[in-house]
């Protein structure tokens, strides 16, 4: 259970239509396939996704990162030895997309080389999550017609609205559609990713009172440490971290200092080792959990069921897991398959999930 090669694969998949958000939009998948090797000839695999208007990690500097650094400091160590892979990670400051990416792969290697699930190594819950759906921006008609769509084709009922435009009406408008079109039955809560300010926040908040939100996330940003507090402490519904609480220490920053009070745990930043410590601190605290979604291809998705369905703290709100349906094609042998709204882990060892080599000749942007 040796590591003999940690691999850094550049690929590029279109979307057939972009996300919009307010910190920024995605056109294509241009993501990095992480494959570690080990002597036993088993191979895990994970993928990375690229976020620089989030973390500043760019494609070539994912595998700038693990091909000099990560790699030769991996190589040698037993699929085992997790700690001191975080400890040697943990020397080169941010990059968590490449970290997460290689510790991912280890677990599906571990899980492969044991024969079991990597969902069932991690905990074991249960074996499906139910789905939210991020609606992008767009015009309200639009963006009513892609969640009936989603309820309709694949039985999603739990929406995650993108918000965080001026004015904030723009906005307002689109959630106000949404429950007048889809009814009491779904369940809708707004992200801003950091776009308005903290009064900006409220006055949106404040003009969506009466439509049941779940959660607000992530409206304002978590440096105006003072606003944040003052709008947290005035919703009377949870205020999701996301961007703003990447490690354990971030959680409990955030939360102790009251701009927060429920945590969105996205394995694309943070592996399932990291992922496992912020699960346990937020279970101790007694914080919501939501799985979130850096905008993952079909692997990242199967990676983040894999945790959310293992534990029943993350496996009890709806998983951010659909937004792979917008690419036009992705690198799995068997696409994964939504239907009455969940999404369901694979049998099998590891993550369960096989990399087409066509495909990934076709996509891949080095050779
Ligand atoms: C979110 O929850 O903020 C968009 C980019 C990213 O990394 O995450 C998102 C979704
Ligand atoms: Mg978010």
């Amino acid at each position: 259970m040796k590591i003999t090669q940690i691999e850094a694969i550049p690929f590029a998949i279109p979307y057939r239509k972009p996300l919009k958000f307010a910190s920024g939009e995605v056109y294509a998948a241009e993501h990095v396939l992480v494959r570690v090797h080990t002597d036993d000839g088993v191979v895990g695999v994970a993928e990375a996704p690229p976020r620089p208007f989030t973390y500043g990690e760019t494609q070539t500097g994912i595998i700038a990162v693990i091909d000099q650094i990560f790699a030769p400091q991996l190589t040698g160590l037993s699929l085992l030895e997790r700690e001191t892979m975080h400890a040697r990670m943990h020397r080169t400051v941010g990059n968590p997309a490449a970290k997460a990416a290689i510790d991912m792969a280890v677990w599906d290697a571990l899980g492969r080389s044991l024969d079991v699930g990597v969902s069932e190594l991690l905990g074991g819950y249960t074996d499906r999550m139910r789905v939210s759906h991020m609606l992008g921006f767009d015009e309200p008609a639009a963006m009513v017609a892609e969640a009936e769509r989603m309820r309709d084709e694949y039985g999603i009922t739990t929406f995650k609205v993108k918000v965080g435009r001026r004015p904030v009406s723009l906005d307002t408008a689109v959630v106000r559609a949404l429950r007048e079109h889809l009814g009491e039955g779904v369940e809708l809560y707004v992200d801003g990713n950091r776009g308005w300010t903290a009064a900006e926040s409220a006055k949106a908040m404040q003009q969506m009172s009466d439509l049941d939100l779940l959660f607000a996330e992530e409206l304002s940003p978590a440096d105006d440490v003072l606003g944040r507090r003052w709008l947290v402490s005035r919703l009377d519904v949870p205020f999701i971290a996301d961007e703003s609480a990447v490690t354990a220490a971030d959680v409990t920053r955030e939360i102790l200092g009251g701009s927060a009070t429920a945590i969105n745990i996205k394995v694309a930043r943070s592996g399932f080792t990291l992922a496992q410590r912020t699960h346990h601190l937020a279970e101790g605290l007694g914080l919501e959990l939501v799985m979130g979604n850096q905008i993952d291809g079909q692997l990242g998705s199967m990676c983040t069921v894999a945790f959310g369905a293992a534990f029943e703290l993350t496996a009890r709100r709806a998983g951010e897991l659909s937004n792979f349906l917008d690419m036009s094609d992705d690198l799995l042998t068997e696409p994964l398959q939504i239907s009455g709204g969940e999404l369901a882990i694979r049998p099998g060892t590891g993550l369960g999930v096989e990399i087409d080599p066509d495909k990934l000749a076709h996509y891949r942007q080095d050779v």
